[in-house]
């Protein structure tokens, strides 16, 4: 489409030039045109100048409607934001190619993916895409490709006009759920260090941009939840510096008109057992360094009955030299400033901060309780607390008496036949119940943290029914987990961790593989099927019911003479498949074949894990506190009555999955804090594990699926390192030359006719045409759409990825004429 040169005759009158101009510019966003003036451009036209070089004022005010619509983002590839591509590093390179999209490569081994991959790393480009997934490689490094000016580029354009990017993803998703008012999930994966705690972060930045948070205050509070629960859920392992030890699945909520107004999180598995103990050359949670520093540099903790000099033994982990990070070292101060700036931007109080201080103090000052035997003629299984200090400042930061304290820790109330008889712990016992008690107050000072940010992020459904649709609310959920791990000892912790990561490896393969082949098979379409690495049958291996992992796990957990070697030995004698091995050599050991590699676990301790006991009198206790947090925290009724759960993890019917999770309302707390019951068939943490997988994926499955696969390029964390090797691992083990294949042969989308119809007639029929939801007529939309290498199922169209996009780009188009339209009507253009 060429701008014309000649403006014709009938032309020369204002309101007939206006009208045509806003055709010509409506024109411009249908053709796909090669030159994209910019709007200084289109105004110094000839045409126009010729049509109207003297009318300052109207000039002005069509420039004023192009900057508009570049604001809402309908005229965007109007404007010239390219850059040239230069080949020296770190500089924007915003140009795409063909080579962006690993499905245009000619040839299709590993061999050439892994080149192409490592010529875009060396040059910088980290994005590549796979149809319509996005691998990202970890540059290590900061790039400055995720400025402000960037969000603008990527904002309602095609994918294939800009380079592979995030913020493209997150547009993607943004459109999809404004242009179909359909919540959207972006599900980020990759193993430890890859890269998706970074990704979700830029995710957020980029829909609160497109969410046009204009509310400056709800932007920031929505930018700052993630750093303040990645603060009390984040750690230092020996693979990641900032390693995720929860999962995280962030919703931000939008009116259907695209305006963002809120955000919910929903937390999963914290790794608790990280507060008590830390492998070696590991640390605690960030928040204790950042309040410890940040007290110290205060000068307060004296006030926080925290011990000066030698830091609490939770987190001075032999390894660590933290008193002399935190007395050189500025950074940690400066963490916990920004965590109090977090904390007030949010909404919390004054009150529940110092409340939230004075709980970690307790916790730390909680782990610096020691015991000793009292051996008396009768009695060797006494233990007392000999220096108190420790005791006496736990039990004044939680507002409980130190006595009764110190009562619970070392001693139990057991009822047998109706009679309450006291018994007392010895010093290992009663280590354990104070481990217990930090593991337990910590828990649930982060679910309620997250739960606070809920009620402050909710979205005010009064602005909900000012829009357009109502009080409708939609989504776009952004799932960062743990990722995959293997250390040189992998205990319970990463056992769950990388069944998590199981499962979403699964997800992912239903939608790309699975669901994919069933129905082409099933709307008689004829298509090549693809080979792929099913992981179900070692998910069935641990999730099973009875005889999976889990379960066995969990029915050892009911004997109280089981021992960690009964355990193996029961593993042994019913997990009977080719995923699971018992070495020879080593004793309490167990490998698995999981997807993403061999992993050997060491079973010391898992039941222990397991059961996750926090002694009744330790609840007695702390529910006597005069702290109000407190009493929040252990609220909820002692004896309930634990529901039999029945977790069926999701089989797929139909095409559709469907997640069975039968939890009763009031047992979900009680799934929430397992510790907290006392018969034998309490809730376990596997228990709890299952419930919240099913959680996850009963949200998850709600919304339409955009997958972002992150890959580490080297273990050493350096810039411009690539290891053909590494990457070569990943990219096996997540399936992507799999899915190059299926992204080129197959047919992404399927949508039936009727919903076809609906969606896309404005493309060949006029608005008040209303035309039957016929097949005929999905086929007279496509071919209007001028679409090739598409097929008919017997109720579906089925489409290639980029034939949607393509589609929803016209569409946008055909509003853009209207908005156009309706500016001209509404007397904007005079
Ligand atoms: V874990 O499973 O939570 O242990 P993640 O979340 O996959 O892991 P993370 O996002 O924390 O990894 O990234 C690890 C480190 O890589 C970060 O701390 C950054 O230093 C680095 N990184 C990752 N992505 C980027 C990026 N886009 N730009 C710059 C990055 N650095
Ligand atoms: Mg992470």
């Amino acid at each position: 489409f060429k701008i014309p040169r000649n403006p014709s005759p009938t032309l020369r009158n204002p309101e007939q030039w206006c009208r045509s101009f806003s055709y010509f510019i409506s024109q411009c966003l249908i053709k796909d045109f090669e030159a994209r003036p910019s709007v200084t451009h289109l105004l110094e036209h000839p045409f126009i100048k010729q049509a109207h070089g003297k009318d300052v004022a109207l000039r002005q005010q069509l420039a004023a409607l192009i900057q508009e619509q570049q604001e809402i983002g309908i005229i965007m590839s109007l404007t010239s934001y390219r850059h040239e591509r230069i080949n020296t590093r770190k500089t924007l390179i915003i140009q795409s190619c063909p080579d962006d999209d690993l499905v245009n490569l000619e040839f299709l081994d590993e061999e050439t993916i892994i080149c192409h991959l490592q010529k875009r790393y060396d040059e910088l480009q980290v994005y590549t895409y796979v149809g319509d997934i996005l691998i990202a490689l970890n540059p290590f490094q900061n790039l400055s490709i995720y400025s402000p000016q960037f969000s603008k580029l990527y904002h309602g354009v095609k994918r294939a006009d800009n380079p592979p990017h995030i913020f493209a993803t997150a547009d993607a998703a943004y459109q999809g759920m404004v242009t179909f008012c359909k919540d959207q999930c972006i599900i980020i994966s990759g193993e430890s260090g890859a890269g998706k705690t970074e990704s979700a972060h830029l995710i957020v930045q980029h829909l609160t941009f497109l969410g046009k948070a204009n509310n400056r205050s709800l932007r920031e509070k929505i930018l700052q939840v993630n750093p303040l629960v990645e603060a009390f859920g984040n750690a230092c392992t020996a693979i990641n510096d900032n390693s995720s030890r929860f999962g995280k699945y962030l919703e931000m909520k939008f009116t259907p008109t695209g305006a963002v107004i809120g955000a919910k999180i929903s937390e999963y598995l914290l790794e608790k057992s990280r507060v008590i103990k830390q492998a070696v050359g590991e640390k605690n949670f960030h928040i204790f360094y950042y309040i410890y520093a940040g007290l110290y540099h205060q000068n307060k903790l004296k006030a926080y009955r925290l011990p000066e000099g030698t830091p609490p033994r939770y987190i001075d982990s032999e390894n660590c030299k933290v008193m002399q990070d935190i007395v050189s070292g500025k950074l940690y101060k400066e963490q916990f400033d920004a965590i109090q700036e977090c904390f007030r931007n949010i909404g919390f109080t004054e009150e529940e901060v110092n409340s939230v201080y004075r709980i970690l103090s307790a916790i730390l000052n909680t782990g610096n309780i020691e015991f000793a035997a009292i051996t008396s003629q009768h009695q060797t299984d006494k233990s007392e607390v000999p220096n108190s200090e420790a005791l006496e400042s736990a039990a004044s930061l939680l507002s409980i008496g130190p006595e009764e304290l110190q009562e619970a820790l070392t001693s139990q109330c057991v009822v047998t036949r109706g009679e309450t008889i006291i018994r007392t712990n010895t010093v290992d016992k009663a280590a354990d119940v104070r481990d217990a008690m930090s593991k337990a107050l910590y828990g649930r000072l982060f679910s309620w943290i997250v739960n606070r940010i809920n009620s402050l992020l909710q979205p005010d459904m009064n602005i909900c029914s000012d829009d357009l649709y109502g009080s409708l609310c939609m989504n776009v959920g952004i799932l960062d987990i743990f990722g995959f791990e293997n250390f040189k000892k992998n205990s319970f912790e990463q056992l769950c961790i990388n069944i998590a990561n199981e499962q979403i490896q699964f997800y992912f393969n239903q939608h790309i593989f699975a669901l994919e082949q069933m129905e082409y098979q099933s709307e008689g379409v004829d298509a090549s099927l693809v080979e792929y690495e099913d992981n179900r049958p070692i998910l069935d291996m641990f999730l099973q019911k009875p005889m999976g992992l889990l379960s066995l796990l969990d029915e050892e957990s009911r004997f109280p003479q089981a021992t960690d070697q009964t355990l193996v030995d029961k593993f042994e004698d019913n997990l009977r498949c080719k995923y699971f091995w018992i070495p020879k050599r080593v004793e309490l050991c167990f490998g698995i074949q999981h997807y993403a590699g061999k992993v050997m676990y060491d079973v010391n301790g898992f039941l222990e894990k397991n059961r996750d006991t926090l002694p009744a009198d330790i609840v007695v206790v702390l529910r006597t506190s005069e702290n109000k947090l407190l009493q929040q925290l252990f609220s909820s009724p002692l004896t309930k009555t634990v529901m039999f759960l029945a977790c069926v993890w999701p089989v797929h019917r139909c095409g559709v999955f469907t997640v069975n999770v039968c939890v009763q309302v009031d047992t979900m707390e009680m799934m929430r804090h397992p510790e907290e019951t006392t018969n034998m068939r309490r809730q376990t943490v596997a228990s709890y594990f299952r419930y919240s997988l099913m959680d996850l994926l009963s949200k998850m499955v709600v919304g339409q699926p955009h997958f972002v696969r992150c890959i580490k390029p080297n273990d050493d964390r350096q810039a411009l390192r690539f290891c053909k090797e590494r990457v070569m691992v990943q990219l096996r083990y997540t399936g992507i030359l799999e899915t190059v294949n299926i992204r080129r042969q197959g047919y992404s989308h399927r949508i039936l006719f009727e919903e076809f119809v609906n969606r896309y007639y404005y493309l060949a029929f006029r608005a008040h045409q209303m035309p039957e939801t016929s097949k005929e007529n999905a086929v007279a939309i496509l071919q209007r759409a001028k679409l090739e290498d598409w097929v008919l199922g017997k109720t579906k169209v089925f489409l290639k990825y980029y034939h949607v996009e393509q589609l929803n780009l016209l569409l946008r188009e055909v509003i853009a004429r209207v908005v156009v339209m309706q500016a001209y009507t509404k007397g904007w253009l005079g």
